[in-house]
């Protein structure tokens, strides 16, 4: 109960709105509610803005997006001034681009920086949330906005021995500010997801000597990063803001050339030609490639091999291109990494490559890393091994809602959330680009910018009426859990062990967390919830209730589905108990 929480007695006024993080998603809440006359404010772990690109100083790091759709499109004069130097930018520019946005629009003034949120509890009697960070201070607001992040909580991996190690340990997660000079080293790294696929090549050129200790070997397609190509930029800068508007009115919130076509009833001749087309323009085109792949497993299995056919061609040791080819997951049902001569750093007299799962991690040895088969000696390692995804930031608030539940409790089976933007006994409380969203399936600057205007709309529409709380309800809340499931459920999404599913934490329940139904679906979805006078969701004005209607009644628009593709389907749904059988 709030009435003996140790977060009340304050006697302050309220504040608007208390954003947490500064990363894009903070950056822009707090600009378009000041624009809107809000009293709001940020506080932010960090000491400065970027949110995951003032964390991610790895080498290597850059975005897997291209540039030209990973920027913000809400203000005009911002977009003219940016030019992008390479079509996928590297970390040091996305910060610098973060501290420009911050710059231009002032945010700063507004933003408490090296100040972590500790707990935040409803109170059920003043309708306001009562928040304490670790550094001891004390706020009040009426309306609590956690951007705080998807991937920024790195996991509790640790291992047997590792504070023996004399060596220096860094996590690609929190690099240091200063950088690092693996020149003349004999390095280790764990871990084979993004992060190390984009770092080994780097590091593998500076160091002496590089082993990479893989578990799971993840699909990757090359980047062909290099500066913007002309004609690329022209298309984008002749009309941006409809080059924008094409780029939310997709599934992933990026233009990727979407084809209809089935790879089960295309030719293989025109199959290698399209993979190829697409494998050359690089990055995520491929997963374009045909509607069948995500959900078909033959279908998929022709991608699987045509990449795999790839990792050959830049692997000179077959056996080492083996042990990099992915047989555990479906294409594309990890995210699939962007990389930039991954494959051909093994290829180095200086690289070497050791699968865990032959010769298993017994630990740290003072001087190095000890597997079933062999000590390992290095003067640093690196952990590129991953983060708690998606829940991880905000579980780790001491998060209270109505009556004092914990979000913990009411996340013990898998993160509940109606529309990922907030979650029922949690009045005023929004995720942005939370659990049951788009989010980490799209281009996250566009899943941003639609979750900042809906929540932006949303609070004006409350302080003109003067309402004074919304709060998701417990039906609403348990319709879309249902919808999220019945989104992903006919694809091969979750078959894989990925972070998608929770499977990378031990005890994470599992649960597909984002929304697989896409963003272009789920922007419609919100706007019909906002038509219908917030359906779903129980509106206050004090202790009374003004709206309650309880219940989601939107519906997806429906695509065509290819007849080919419905006894999948049907069959994945029936057996998964969201489709009655016949
Ligand atoms: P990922 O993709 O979760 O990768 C983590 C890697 O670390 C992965 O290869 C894991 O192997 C490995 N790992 C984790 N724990 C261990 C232990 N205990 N022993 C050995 N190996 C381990 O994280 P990233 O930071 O690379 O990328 C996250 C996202 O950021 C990425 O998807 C992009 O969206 C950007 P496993 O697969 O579990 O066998």
């Amino acid at each position: 109960m709030a009435a003996s929480s140790a977060l009340t007695g304050q006697d302050s006024q309220p504040i608007d709105a208390l954003i947490v993080g500064a990363g894009f998603a903070g950056m822009y809440m707090l600009h378009k509610l000041r624009g809107l006359g809000l009293n709001s404010k940020v506080v932010e772990a960090g000491s400065g803005v970027g949110g995951t690109w003032y964390w991610n100083r790895y080498p290597g790091a850059r975005v897997d997006i291209q540039s030209l759709e990973y920027s913000f499109g809400f203000d005009e004069g911002l977009e003219s001034e940016w030019r992008w130097s390479e079509r996928y930018a590297p970390q040091p520019e996305l910060l610098r681009y973060a501290e420009h946005v911050a710059d231009r629009f002032d945010l700063k003034r507004d933003i408490t920086f090296n100040t972590r949120v500790a707990a935040a509890h409803w109170d059920d009697a003043a309708h306001v949330w009562n928040v304490k960070t670790e550094q001891g201070e004390a706020m009040r607001c009426r309306h609590l906005i956690l951007a705080t992040g998807c991937l920024s909580i790195p996991t509790d991996v640790t291992f047997p021995g590792i504070d023996t190690y004399k060596g220096d340990i860094y996590r690609t997660s929190r690099w240091p500010h200063e950088g690092v000079d693996f020149s003349g080293m004999r390095v280790g790294i764990i871990g084979t997801g993004s992060s190390a696929i984009q770092s080994i090549p780097i590091i593998a050129s500076q160091a002496d000597h590089l082993t990479v200790f893989q578990r799971t070997p993840n699909y990757s397609m090359p980047a062909h990063n290099g500066p913007i190509p002309d004609a690329d930029f022209e298309a984008w800068a002749k009309d941006p803001r409809a080059y924008r508007a094409a780029s939310k009115d997709t599934v992933g919130g990026f233009q990727n050339e979407a084809n209809d076509a089935l790879a089960t009833d295309t030719a293989p001749d025109a199959i290698k030609a399209e993979l190829e087309r697409r494998w050359a323009w690089g990055g995520f085109r491929i997963l374009g490639a045909f509607a069948d792949t995500s959900i078909d497993p033959e279908a998929n299995r022709i991608v699987q091999e045509f990449v795999a056919g790839k990792i050959r061609e830049q692997v000179s040791d077959p056996a080492v291109a083996d042990l990099l080819t992915p047989k555990d997951h479906p294409f594309g049902t990890k995210r699939p990494c962007v990389d930039t001569g991954y494959y051909a750093t093994f290829n180095r007299p200086n690289v070497e490559l050791v699968n865990l799962r032959a010769e298993p991690l017994v630990g740290f040895t003072p001087d190095g890393i000890e597997t079933s088969a062999k000590k390992h000696e290095f003067d640093a390692v690196v952990l590129a091994t991953g983060f708690d995804a998606m829940t991880g930031a905000i579980d780790r608030i001491d998060l209270r809602g109505v009556g004092g539940r914990r979000i913990k409790d009411h996340w013990a089976e898998g993160p509940r959330t109606y529309l990922g933007l907030m979650v029922a006994g949690f009045p005023n409380l929004f995720t942005i680009t939370g659990p049951g969203s788009p989010s980490v399936l799209t281009n996250m600057i566009n899943s941003i910018e639609q979750h900042v205007e809906w929540v932006a709309d949303c609070l004006v529409s409350l302080k003109q009426r003067q309402q004074t709380s919304i709060e998701a309800s417990a039906e609403a809340e348990a319709a879309w859990c249902r919808h999220v499931a019945e989104a992903v459920t006919p694809s091969l999404l979750p078959q894989a062990n990925s972070w998608y599913m929770g499977a990378n934490v031990p005890g994470k329940p599992r649960m597909f967390m984002p929304y697989a139904g896409g963003l272009n679906t789920y922007t419609e979805i919100c706007n019909q919830v906002a038509a219908k006078d917030y359906e779903g969701f129980i509106i206050r004005q004090g202790d009374r209730v003004l709206s309650d209607s309880r219940q989601f009644t939107s519906h997806p628009p429906q695509g065509e589905i290819p007849e080919k593709l419905l006894p999948i389907i049907v069959e994945r749904l029936t057996a998964a108990g969201l489709m009655p059988a016949e």
